[in-house]
């Protein structure tokens, strides 16, 4: 078992009258999970590793300007949509100060900061994934400019996946780009509790482009967060089997990826979807995420897939809304299924057609 990298370094600070001024700008996507994260020992370790897609167009830019604190504590204002929003300051000033002794700079400086999303936020789209990532990709890139540390790439890459971590788990993930897996995993090494670790190599080319249109059934704030949801997971009567069928699920589904085995992919990446939801209904308190149109789309993908013989199947975040996911091949058939069929049960935001991605971007 690999060991948590120890980044505590006291002399990441500004000495003197050196404290500079200037901005950074970062994109950082969010991710679908195809085998799911759900229940957690501290300090954000995972109890089964996961393994997602990180996506293109859903992402989060954040622009980040920063000038020497007056105050000598970290100050921090946070605008969303160009909105002052008190509470995303609140958290983000948390993770900050969360980050003191991995980042003594940030005491330094005053911080402003701009952030939107492609995206609805808090809808179960993974937002604090790209929302937290971005933010260590930033201090990361801060820590470049200012103190020429990090710059190898694995190097940078695998300390902003671990500060994300810290701020939010799935966000580990959308450092990188493509099929990422969190968690330590029997057989492939590299793979660990700390980080999220590509392994993009050898998986079989119907995968390369593979799409997700994300059906919007309800783009509302849900009502149970994912942290609560994971602490519900201590007292789960099912967690110990839960967590030992997503490491089966995890063999299997990067077997059958390299294989370029759809038939085993969709059993895999459906089940997983809906045993995240069944962990929800059978917590206590139970709760339900998922919403009658959910269930009114997925019928209506296992009609279309028994109809048709296409390889199409679904996922699902903590949220209502069904995460399609298809082959780049059969773009326009899926289109005109969505346009035909799926319609009627999504909200009037609609649906994004969005396909794994790149990883994140530093935009200045
Ligand atoms: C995942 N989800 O693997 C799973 C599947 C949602 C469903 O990770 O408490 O926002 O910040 O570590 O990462 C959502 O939980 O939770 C999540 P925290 P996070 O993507």
């Amino acid at each position: 078992m690999n060991s948590e990298p120890d980044y505590h370094n006291a002399d990441l600070k500004f000495s003197g009258t050196g404290i500079p001024s200037g901005k950074i700008i970062w994109r950082s996507p969010s991710n679908i999970a195809l085998v799911k994260y759900w229940g957690k020992k501290p300090v954000q370790i995972p109890q089964n590793p996961s393994v997602s897609f990180t996506l293109r167009k859903s992402y989060s830019e954040t622009e980040v300007s920063y000038s020497p604190a007056t105050s000598g504590k970290p100050e921090m204002e946070f605008y969303f949509d160009g909105q002052r929003n008190r509470q995303f300051e609140a958290k983000t000033a948390k993770f900050f100060d969360s980050l003191s002794r991995i980042f003594p700079f940030v005491n330094q400086l005053k911080f402003v900061i701009r952030s939107k999303n492609t995206f609805p936020h808090s809808a179960g789209i993974a937002s604090s994934a790209s929302g937290m990532s971005v933010l260590a990709l930033v201090l990361c890139d801060m820590e470049r400019q200012f103190f020429g540390t990090l710059q190898k790439e694995d190097a940078f890459h695998r300390k902003a996946s671990t500060i994300a971590r810290l701020g939010s788990g799935s966000a580990c993930r959308s450092v990188y780009g493509g099929l990422v897996i969190w968690g330590e995993t029997d057989g492939v090494p590299g793979t660990s509790d700390y980080y999220g670790f590509p392994v993009n190599e050898g998986i079989h080319e119907i995968f390369a482009g593979y799409q997700d249109a994300i059906l919007l059934v309800d783009a509302g704030e849900k009502k149970v967060s994912s942290r609560v949801g994971h602490g519900l997971m201590n007292s789960n009567p099912f967690a110990a089997a839960r967590f030992s069928e997503a490491r089966n699920n995890l063999a299997k589904l990067l077997q059958a990826m390299r294989a370029g085995d759809t038939e085993t992919f969709i059993r895999i990446t459906e089940s997983e979807a809906l045993t995240l939801h069944a962990m929800m209904m059978t917590s206590q308190p139970y709760f339900l995420l998922i919403k009658p149109n959910t269930l009114q789309i997925i019928e209506r993908i296992f009609a279309f897939r028994e109809k048709t013989g296409l390889p199409v199947s679904f996922t699902l975040d903590a949220g209502p809304n069904v995460h399609l996911l298809y082959p780049e091949a059969i773009r326009n058939e899926v289109k005109r299924f969505i346009d035909n069929d799926l319609l009627p049960f999504l909200s009037p935001k609609g649906y994004i057609e969005d396909e794994i991605g790149k990883g994140p971007e530093k935009i200045l």
